[in-house]
């Protein structure tokens, strides 16, 4: 992925040359812009259950058939980036840090803006870079990165959790999953689980527009593979939580 990417900022940074090659002759505008034409970039993402709208008085089952009911389904995006059909980056939104949390009732963000043109898909990684997550949380003015509860506080070492699912689930066989089940924790954190993936968009964009890219996020198999009655605990990198990230790679897609 990295050398991937690497390869697409280099392509972007040639078709930029020559773009600066070109317009050489254009005047600066007084802001001190390129004078080309922007637009603004948002993605809003809805939580589903498979066809349905997901909540969270929505029952879903685990990896052994176990039904579980979460009380905080929450996770970062960060590091989002436009790509053309070409596979050129042609825009990097590296401020715009996203804390999806399937409690709001929308999940809409802006990721900022970029010159006008064609976006095939836009990529972007669950979870943080290095660097961001292992800042202080006190350092941080405003949403996200200021949530101390997206933070492990008493390790921060670990730094921010990336991917927060908690909830109970039902151990006695009744079908309900109530405060009489037992509690289960699965709290995504450490450098080695930031995962990457992209929605498809195909989208052209043009000037001046707020265009808003829509994502989902479907919880159907958010717990493939994982047994959260036999594993209830589970925090920073471990295989349940590795086996989570997957998960979620899997469960947000682009809408249909
Ligand atoms: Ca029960």
């Amino acid at each position: 992925m990295d050398h991937k990417f690497l390869l697409a900022a280099l392509a972007a940074a040639a078709v930029g040359f020559t773009a600066c090659k070109n317009d050489s002759d254009e005047p600066a505008t007084p802001d001190g812009t390129t004078g080309h034409p922007l637009a603004t970039v948002r993605l809003a993402f809805a939580f589903m259950l498979g066809e349905h709208p997901y909540t969270l008085d929505s029952t879903v089952v685990d990896g052994n058939g176990h039904r579980v009911k979460f009380s905080q389904v929450r996770f970062f995006i960060s590091g989002a980036h436009a790509i053309n059909d070409e596979e050129q980056v042609v825009g990097e939104f590296p401020d715009a840090y996203l804390l999806l949390d399937a409690s709001q009732a929308t999940n809409d963000f802006k990721l900022g803006e970029m010159e006008v043109g064609h976006i095939h898909e836009v990529a972007f990684d669950l979870g943080l870079d290095s660097v961001t997550n292992h800042s202080d949380p006190t350092q941080h003015i405003t949403p996200p990165l200021n949530d101390a509860t997206m933070h492990w506080s008493w390790n921060p070492g670990m730094g921010y959790k990336f991917f927060v699912l908690e909830g109970r689930v039902d151990d006695d066989g009744d079908g309900v999953v109530d405060s009489g089940d037992p509690a289960f924790t699965v709290h995504c954190a450490g450098d080695v689980l930031r995962t990457p993936d992209h929605i498809h968009l195909h989208h052209t964009l043009v000037e001046g527009e707020t265009f808003t890219g829509h994502g989902k996020v479907d919880l159907s198999g958010i717990l493939a593979g994982i047994d959260v009655l036999a594993d209830p605990d589970n925090m920073g990198v471990t295989p349940v939580t590795t086996q989570a990230m997957a998960d979620l790679a899997a469960a947000v897609d682009e809408a249909e």
